[in-house]
């Protein structure tokens, strides 16, 4: 993967020959080239910005550096996806990040001051794919932090960057390892047990520190357990976290069983029937429980929008009454 940075302060991206990141450039998984954006200013003093026209605070980056800069880093013809970081940008997340880290060739267009002339972005469209993105609500004092923080979340994604190539399948809004893959290819349903939710914690060696266990299940080498238990402490840390995603989740069980598209879910209001659909719904796709003769190797596959009667009945006890009828609109 290629990845180009256009800054006025190429020497932020130090942090990119650091830790994995590092060790992926160095072993030619990921080409970075941070390009100085003031190569493409001409005056004496290497001006970049100038007054807003209309008025108003700060400085807005002149168009004609940048303009240049796209010109010859990517020249006609060539496809790569320009992001520009911008607080008024598509959300950022994991999504995207998996989106991103199937591309062959990424340009990060780092604003600073009160950002590019407007034209540039349009200008790009008519010859290149450009996607404003920001990595939260809060706004920064220039793209550089959000690209690092991007291009971290992307390369982790990347074949052979991670050291174990399934650690990322079970992340905090991973997934899953069975459909990484279709979310790279922009299959609308990801699955994977953690789909959608925040991890809860982790545990290691020593067994009891400061009097504390490690909850006991972890210990027990029953990996069906141990799976059932992690699903549940994610949902307790996400309904106590996140409740939005706890929401989110709703929504799209909800839609499923009522045979909606769930990429296309809505807070929807309640219709009448919609519970009892989702509880047969539930019924159906429940795979049939071993009868503990053996042991379930492997968590179990857990589509976005489907929780299961004990996923309910864990978010009920975690203050979220998402069973039959008591589900708020
Ligand atoms: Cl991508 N850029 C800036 N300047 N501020 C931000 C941001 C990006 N995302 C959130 N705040």
């Amino acid at each position: 993967m290629q990845i180009d940075i256009i800054t006025i302060f190429p020497e932020y991206f130090g942090p990119l020959s650091v830790s994995l990141i590092g060790k992926a450039a160095e072993r030619g998984d990921i080409r970075f080239t941070v390009h100085d954006l003031r190569r493409w200013t001409y005056d004496v003093h290497h001006t970049v910005d100038d007054s807003p026209f209309g008025g108003g605070p700060g400085m807005v980056m002149k168009p004609e550096p940048w303009g240049e800069a796209l010109d010859s880093i990517a020249p006609a013809g060539a496809d790569p996806l320009l992001v520009i970081p911008t607080p008024a940008g598509l959300s950022f997340s994991q999504q995207r990040a998996a989106r991103y880290a199937a591309e062959p060739w990424l340009i990060f267009a780092c604003g600073r001051y009160e950002g590019i002339d407007g034209r540039v972005a349009d200008e790009a469209r008519s010859r290149m794919r450009v996607e404003e993105v920001s990595i939260g609500d809060y706004v920064l004092a220039g793209g550089e932090p959000a690209v690092l923080v991007m291009t971290e979340a992307i390369c982790r994604l990347l074949p052979g960057v991670l050291g174990n190539a399934e650690s990322a399948a079970d992340d905090s809004f991973g997934f899953g390892a069975s459909s990484a893959d279709a979310e790279v290819t922009g299959a609308t349903s990801p699955g994977g047990p953690m789909a959608g939710l925040v991890e809860g914690p982790a545990y290691t060696r020593p067994r009891v520190w400061r009097d504390r266990q490690v909850p006991p299940v972890l210990l027990s080498g029953d990996h069906g357990a141990i799976a059932r238990w992690r699903r549940d402490s994610a949902l307790r840390r996400t309904a106590q976290n996140r409740p939005d995603l706890v929401a989110r989740l709703v929504w799209a069980d909800r839609a499923k069983a009522a045979g909606r598209d769930v990429a296309q879910a809505q807070p929807a209001r309640s219709q009448p029937g919609q519970s009892e659909l989702a509880q047969s719904e539930l019924a159906q796709s429940e795979p049939a429980q071993s009868e503990g003769a053996q042991p379930q190797l492997a968590p179990r596959r857990v589509q976005s929008g489907q929780l299961d009667e004990h996923d309910l009945a864990v978010l009920a006890e975690a203050g979220f009454p998402v069973t039959g009828q008591d589900v708020a609109h």
